[in-house]
């Protein structure tokens, strides 16, 4: 399968409130590494094409993407320290709608979690994640049966105007955005990540176009927390287009495939004719920050399961942070749906 990479988010490397530490992010540039390690040699890679501005727009907020790109230059200017991060949130019973003036405010604003910072290299990581993402997704529409978009910073987690779970832009809003622009008239997300992708789901929450389904540790034990409940199911247009599947910890693949035959075919009821998959493998048993339970010879069989959609498919890279592991975890993915699609 065609793999859409480049080396661009390199300079990306946030830090992350963990317990009560500030530990650099286990969402690592090495984490890139180890999967192109572990797919070069059986697929192709080529170079992202140049972003396409109007789809940023198309997902997320105006004040959102300008905050994005100047968020650095200020701290930088009126903080000391390494990495932007937000100390106070609009929780309940604060004013939700009014924008703050100030830096840390608008941290607290546009974000919603402090295992997320901005560090120097951010915005043009992000940038260029969304272009690996918007151009696997072109390569789709020019007739590949598969890409695979090999970006990082993440991108589930991104809402219309807020970052956080390591993610910034949502790059599979992206990729499903220019799905529709091609013509394809509803298209299925597909979110195998470990977490809840609660920024996929605000985006298409109130749209038919985009039926958005997610397999996920519970929130009830599991970050995001406040996002990710069975009874989600979309809001007007919207209605009955979003699909949450939460499951316990310990989840192994039995439990993991049911779920997500559950997910396949209401995509399929729905008549979707493309397909974005959120490609996290931090299902994975040794994830350090996860609880599922599947194997790395589970994986060729999840990529086996998506390809007997028989549709038009966009893997795009999410979360797996067992570093070692992770690029044959995600080598299962892609070998097991190219297998199942000969
Ligand atoms: C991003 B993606 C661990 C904090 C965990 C949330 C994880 C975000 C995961 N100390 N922070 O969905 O893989
Ligand atoms: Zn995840």
């Amino acid at each position: 399968m065609l793999v859409v990479t480049s080396d661009d988010h390199l300079a990306h490397h946030a830090l992350e409130l963990d317990s009560t530490n500030l530990i650099p992010s286990w969402e690592t540039p090495t984490r890139v590494d180890s999967v192109r390690r572990a797919i070069e040699s059986d697929h192709r890679f080529v170079d992202p094409h140049r972003l396409d501005e109007s789809l940023l727009r198309a997902v997320h907020d105006a004040d959102y993407l300008a905050f994005l790109a100047n968020v650095w230059d200020r701290w930088a200017a009126e903080e000391a320290g390494p990495a932007a991060m937000g100390v106070a949130w609009p929780a309940r019973r604060f004013d939700q709608q009014r924008r703050p003036t100030a830096l840390r405010g608008l941290l607290g604003y546009h974000g919603f979690a402090a295992d997320c910072s901005v560090v120097t290299g951010t915005w043009s990581a992000a940038l260029a994640s969304a272009a690996i993402a918007q151009t696997a997704a072109e390569l789709v529409v020019g007739g590949e049966r598969a890409a695979f978009a090999l970006c990082r910073p993440p991108g589930h987690h991104a809402t219309r105007d807020q970052f956080g779970g390591y993610c910034y832009l949502n790059n599979a809003a992206i990729a499903a955005e220019v799905l529709r622009r091609s013509g394809v008239e509803r298209v299925g997300v597909l979110d195998i990540d470990y977490h809840h992708g609660n920024g996929t789901q605000d985006i298409f929450y109130e749209r038919d176009d985009v039926f958005v389904c997610s397999i996920h540790a519970d929130p009830a034990f599991e970050f995001p927390y406040f996002s990710g409940h069975a009874g989600e199911t979309g809001e007007g247009a919207g209605a009955g287009y979003n699909r949450n599947e939460p499951l316990p910890a310990g989840t192994e693949l039995t439990e993991w495939l049911a779920a997500a035959d559950r997910c396949l075919d209401a995509l399929k009821a729905a008549g979707c004719g493309a397909l974005v998959v959120s490609t996290g493998v931090d299902t994975f048993e040794a994830d350090p920050i996860s609880r599922f339970l599947l194997r790395t010879d589970d994986y060729p069989l999840v990529g086996a399961r998506i390809a007997a959609m028989g549709l038009p498919t966009v893997f795009v890279f999410e979360g797996g942070y067992a570093v070692d592991e992770l690029g044959l975890n995600v080598a299962g993915v892609l070998n097991g749906f190219e297998a199942a699609s000969r």
